[in-house]
């Protein structure tokens, strides 16, 4: 199947605009993704004709919404090659991970126990674990990272004793762009006995993804970095895991029964899908979904590669220009750094030229350390970026160079 990558770019309406006086090129594509006309219209749709509550009204409208709501967990199941009673909506990444660290960790970390993460965690997987290793008493340990942007996998037969019990990773890394062998590093975390749980922030929208074939525990994602809005995500908890997960949080709709003294919990997701729930996000995830499996993860992923080593080879050019992690086998995002240019005064530069960086730690303030910058600079490319937008960025950063020259 051949794709015109030019034609899908018309699917998008906020991509054709100027900014400061020129078109937009838009590389803040790992901080979020911009959104099809297909999931807007959905949006817009939804709440134009169907809009009603899931799963507590017995009228025609929460009917066909929870329809909806039950079909889009029906489509993130398929698509992370999961069951349906295995996926519970979230907020997002962020989410998904606080209630594996609050709902499992709490029920099964003790003192004594090792969490084993790595140094190029995003926040959002390391303060969860620190916070549950405060609340139980466990040790928290990390992976360190070689200076090719690697996971330095001859620490891990050290690190990976049976003391371990939980091995949470990035799957794919926000400020390095390295894609960790995600299959193989479960597979040694299984031998020592220790549950697994992938970051698939940065990959659920890049790549195919099949849980079963990956054999973790928990993989959880965010859907605004996959076309679909913000405040939606889901967690992928593995069936005999999270049928023995208390609720992490009470309310509405996780019940089957309330007492004063005491409440019963309902079975599967709901337990875990307290209060009314983004029903409009659930469901245009699931239209996102479509999208994108319309297009083919493969396919996604092979012309993203090709963006990536594109910009990799261009920006080999730039004298005084360092680039972060791997050079193979990357996701399609590549941070750096320019001699003499602050990563916010380039990012501020790039922006009056109208392209759209970014410029910080990327929540990734452990390996910032590491690597002995405060922040960088990141562009991050998805299916709808072009070679010719790539050339532009090169021209405006041979441009900075000389603005920025010491
Ligand atoms: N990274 C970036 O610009 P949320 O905020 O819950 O949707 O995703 C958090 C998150 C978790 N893990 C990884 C690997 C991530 O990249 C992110 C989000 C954004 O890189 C915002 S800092």
């Amino acid at each position: 199947m051949t794709i015109d990558w030019t034609t899908i770019r018309q699917d998008f309406p906020i991509l054709h605009q100027e900014v400061h006086g020129h078109p937009l090129i838009y590389f803040d594509n790992a901080a979020t993704s911009q959104k099809p006309r297909h999931v807007i219209e959905a949006l817009v749709g939804y709440y134009e004709r169907d809009n009603a509550n899931v799963h507590r009204g017995l009228h025609e409208l929460s009917g066909r919404a929870t329809d909806a709501y039950e079909e889009s967990r029906r489509k993130v199941a398929q698509y992370l090659g999961a069951g349906e009673e295995e996926i519970i909506f979230t907020r997002g990444t962020t989410e998904g991970i606080n209630l594996v660290a609050q709902s499992w960790g709490r029920a099964n970390i003790k003192m004594g126990d090792v969490i084993l993460v790595t140094e190029m965690e995003h926040h959002s997987n390391l303060v969860p674990w620190q916070m549950l290793a405060l609340q139980t008493g466990a040790t928290l340990k990390h992976v360190p990272v070689t200076d090719e942007g690697e996971l330095d996998l001859d620490q891990l037969d050290t690190l990976l004793t049976e003391q371990v019990k939980m091995f949470a990773f990035v799957h794919v890394s926000n400020s390095l762009g390295t894609i960790n062998p995600a299959k193989e590093l479960i597979a040694r975390a299984k031998a020592v006995g220790a549950v697994t749980l992938l970051d698939g922030a940065q990959s659920a929208g890049h790549m195919p993804v099949n849980v079963r074939d990956l054999d973790c525990d928990f993989y959880a994602f965010s859907g605004h970095k996959m076309c679909a809005p913000t405040g939606i995500g889901a967690l992928y908890a593995r069936g005999p895991v999270l049928a023995e997960m208390p609720p992490w949080q009470g309310g509405g709709e996780m019940i089957t029964r309330v007492q004063f003294e005491s409440s019963f919990y309902k079975e599967g997701p709901a337990r875990f899908e307290a209060g009314t729930p983004d029903i409009s996000g659930a469901i245009v995830l699931g239209e996102a979904i479509d999208y994108l499996e319309a297009l083919g993860r493969e396919h996604i992923f092979q012309h993203d590669s090709e963006l990536t080593a594109y910009a990799l080879e261009r920006m080999a050019e730039i004298e005084g220009l360092r680039i972060f992690g791997p050079r193979l086998n990357r996701g399609s995002l590549v941070a750096f750094a320019l001699e003499g240019a602050h990563p916010h005064d380039l990012t501020t530069y790039a922006n009056s030229f109208g392209l759209a960086l970014r410029g910080g730690h990327h929540c990734t303030q452990p390996l910032m350390r590491k690597l002995k910058v405060p922040s960088t600079t990141r562009a991050s490319f998805y299916f709808y970026n072009t070679r010719e937008e790539i050339d532009r960025m090169i021209a405006i950063l041979q441009a900075a160079r000389t603005f920025f020259a010491p």
